[in-house]
């Protein structure tokens, strides 16, 4: 018996589904998943030893490869220092100068352990400082999974069919309303009806949890006219897009200063660290300083703030996202054309180093037409480029991630690969 399915077949019964995200468990695509024994630079190797071509990279944070030696030996020498104190450290400091040099939108920053928690209390903290109540976010977007934003949010919630989730009290999301990703018009419309009691919107600023899907300049442009003009604040949710599509992030590509930002993933370069930040008039309401609540024990872990601040110095070399950015491109257009030659319908898109692959004959603008593509051809792509040693994410509703360690070698090679699989789904 494969180990990989031995330990799923053990986790199972001690680990609900045998997985800790439900997204691990292969549900959309079936099959075994492949548990992970090792990772360095793009592949990571299984519990069967077989070696991949790792294009999740942890869904966001490997942007150096796995095992980056920078990384890990500054993670070493933190925790020879010490694991979680609770008390303020220099690391701390540091790495909110970095990021605050990095964003011009960022003016203060508070630091959390993960993504959920920095849009949590990013919300908390636009509704605190509005005084206002309603939510605005777009269907398919994914910012966690804290009560309110869990309505047609997407990633695996999307591949289990699942709109929204069981055990959220419908109190807790009546004040969330849902709009289209990419409708500029009916963000007007429904400012012009409500925009005195929006507190914020929040977006994925390229939707990366249905597939990814890019906002169109009108998109951005309204949401930020918008805001401005009824005093609602703008959140970027940049946990996955952060230092990820461009150094200046996503909201630099847009030319766009949102007034609250949120990041993970790239920032704690593999550890769990995630941060909320942006104007400094609405941080001041914060606690110590305001009366909106936050808090938390491994807030600023040391170890995780030693990998973040190691993984952004890395990211700062010269030519770094142009270099990302150019063979995720590549690899974007290599699948199109591979397609073409298999006579496969495929579109594909990137950004910086996130790109998407789509069974439909052009990228989707929105969450409704991410959801028409080919799931069965998306299956059948998935287990073929398994066989060819190169993991995909397991479901047709996530964005891919490509690492500075995928080099144009390696990119070459997998959509050699993506022909080969393409000509036999
Ligand atoms: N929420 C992630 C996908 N967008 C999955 C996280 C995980 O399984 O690690």
């Amino acid at each position: 018996m494969s180990r990989n399915l031995e330990l799923f077949e053990r986790g199972k019964q001690v680990i609900p589904g045998g997985v800790n995200s439900p997204v691990r468990a292969f549900g959309q695509v079936g099959g075994t998943p492949r548990f992970v024994k090792r990772a360095e630079g793009a592949y990571f190797w299984d519990a069967d030893d077989k070696r991949y071509l790792d294009y999740v990279g942890s869904w966001g944070p490997a942007i150096l490869g796995h095992a980056h030696p920078d990384v890990v030996r500054a993670v070493q020498e933190a925790a020879s220092g010490g694991l979680s104190f609770g008390a303020p450290t220099e690391g701390e400091v540091l790495i909110a100068e970095e990021i605050c040099k990095l964003l011009p939108s960022v003016e203060q920053v508070r630091l959390v352990s993960s993504g959920t928690e920095a849009t949590m209390s990013a919300i908390r903290l636009a509704r605190g400082f509005t005084g206002r109540d309603l939510i605005v976010k777009f269907e398919g977007c994914y910012h966690g999974h804290s009560d309110s934003l869990l309505v047609k949010a997407g990633s695996g919630l999307l591949t289990f069919g699942n709109p929204s989730s069981g055990g959220v009290p419908a109190d807790c999301t009546k004040h969330t309303l849902v709009l289209q990703y990419n409708d500029p018009q009916q963000l007007a419309d429904t400012f012009r009806e409500l925009g005195d009691k929006i507190a914020c919107v929040i977006l994925e600023p390229v939707a990366g949890n249905m597939n990814l899907v890019q906002p169109t300049p009108a998109f951005v442009q309204a949401l930020r006219g918008l805001t401005e003009q009824y005093g609602a604040v703008l959140i970027y949710d940049e946990v996955m897009t952060g230092f990820r599509v461009a150094l200046e992030c996503a909201q630099g590509l847009h030319g766009i200063k949102p007034d609250l930002t949120t990041l993970g993933k790239v920032v704690g370069g593999g550890m769990p660290l995630a941060a909320f930040g942006g104007r400094a008039d609405i941080m001041a309401s914060i606690a110590p300083l305001g009366n909106v609540y936050q808090a938390g024990t491994l807030s600023g872990n040391p170890l995780s703030v030693a990998a973040g601040l190691a993984t952004l110095k890395l990211i700062q070399q010269p030519g770094f996202h142009a270099t990302l950015g150019a063979r995720t491109a590549r690899l974007a257009a290599g699948f199109a054309q591979a397609a073409r030659s298999a006579g496969v319908t495929m579109s594909t898109d990137s950004v910086g180093g996130m790109f998407g692959f789509y069974f439909s004959a052009a990228a989707p603008k929105s969450y409704a037409e991410a959801t028409r593509c080919d799931i069965d051809a998306f299956k059948r792509f998935f287990h073929a480029m398994l066989d060819e040693g190169v993991y995909l994410a397991p479901s047709a509703y996530e964005a891919g991630f490509t690492s500075i360690a995928h080099t144009d070698e390696l990119i070459e090679d997998t959509i050699a690969a993506a022909g080969r699989a393409l000509a036999r789904i």
